[in-house]
């Protein structure tokens, strides 16, 4: 996989999504929410797929939108249904996420990224739109949560969801991709810096609050999650980003593990896709591709006591139930969600 970078900063160029047409109640770009219709494929590396993930689990989507899951590591046409018999996936029919792109646009020639939301029937890519996918999970498919789904947009609170998220984008999300992909030293430490800054808010803003926004599980903390759960697996070593690991950030540490530990957040984590992905696909950064055998990663399990900060995880909901028998993720690490 080629990274790129600018030439003259070293900086990491993210591409755009280009694909950004949007499934609604109403259907007025031309897709309608239907229960079956749509597939959503994902990588399970992928922080940004994992967001998609974790939501569908929180609303009891499973049935409704299935999910595709595509090998951890592309190969040279990217993203690919390796895991399935044939190599295919046995919904779409298709060995590479590509056919899906290349049927919505044969002149397409940009990246080809998850998540992405397919249309079954004309096996079509409709959205690789990875922060609309989220948020009309929670606002356009109502009429096909489960019962005692959480309000993970809650309307009073999107003006501050938004601004938490527009952070922990720019200096989290973003900034660890900056800090690991930077071909200069000034981009990665200008990254370096943003990113731990941030962590030190953060940190404040959770030590006296269970949650980022109000007193619940919101879209802030899955967009939150998504990067520390993969803090110390990669981003700590592969990506450089080593002030510390999450595990030496109490406040974070607790509150990251207490996410891991709620259905719907750590039976999504494989964290040997996660590490097979960053250490084999980025040649750039690891020549060697070699994946190390640590962390330990047992310290998710044990408690996190931030329960005595009070909250209601789930509002006036409830807690969604396992995940469905195909989509149990093996305990490779020791790790048990
Ligand atoms: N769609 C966005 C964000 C999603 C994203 O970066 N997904 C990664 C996996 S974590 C991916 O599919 N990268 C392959 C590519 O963009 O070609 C992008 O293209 O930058």
């Amino acid at each position: 996989m080629t990274i790129p970078t600018d030439p003259q900063t070293g900086e990491f160029r993210r591409s755009a999504n280009h694909f950004d047409a949007r499934v609604t109640a109403d259907g007025r770009d031309g897709w309608p929410v239907e229960a079956g219709r749509y597939r959503l494929v994902v990588s399970r590396a992928c922080p940004w797929a994992s967001r998609g993930l974790v939501v569908r689990r929180l609303l009891g989507l499973e049935s409704a939108l299935s999910v595709a899951v595509a090998d951890p590591i592309q190969d040279e046409k990217s993203w690919r249904f390796t895991l399935d018999p044939g190599d295919r996936d046995p919904v779409l029919g298709i060995k590479y996420l590509a056919e899906a792109y290349h049927a919505a646009d044969p002149h397409y020639m940009g990246g080809i990224s998850v998540p992405a939301i397919v249309d079954i029937p004309s096996k079509r890519l409709v959205s690789n739109d990875y922060p609309q996918i989220t948020l009309d999970l929670s606002t356009e498919w109502t009429s096909l949560h489960r019962p005692g789904a959480p309000d993970l947009y809650p309307e009073r609170l999107r003006g501050e969801i938004d601004d938490v998220n527009a952070g922990v984008y720019a200096d989290v999300n973003a900034a660890v991709y900056q800090a690991g992909f930077a071909t200069k030293q000034a981009a990665y430490e200008d990254a370096y810096t943003r990113l731990f800054t941030m962590l030190d808010v953060l940190s404040e803003r959770l030590e006296k609050q269970r949650y980022l926004v109000g007193d619940t599980i919101t879209e802030a903390d899955i967009r939150l999650f998504t990067t520390l759960v993969r803090f110390d697996a990669v981003y700590h070593g592969h990506f450089k980003c080593n002030r510390s690991k999450l595990a030496e950030l109490p406040v974070l540490w607790a509150y990251a593990r207490d996410l891991f530990q709620t259905p719907g957040f750590g039976d999504t984590v494989d964290f040997d896709h996660i590490k097979r992905h960053y250490y084999a696909v980025h040649e750039q950064v690891n020549p060697t591709r070699i994946v190390p055998l640590g962390p330990d990663l047992s310290g998710w399990t044990t408690p996190h006591h931030r329960e005595q900060l009070g909250g209601r995880p789930f509002g006036d909901g409830t807690p969604p139930g396992p995940p469905p028998e195909d989509e149990r993720i093996g305990d490779t690490d020791g790790v048990t969600a």
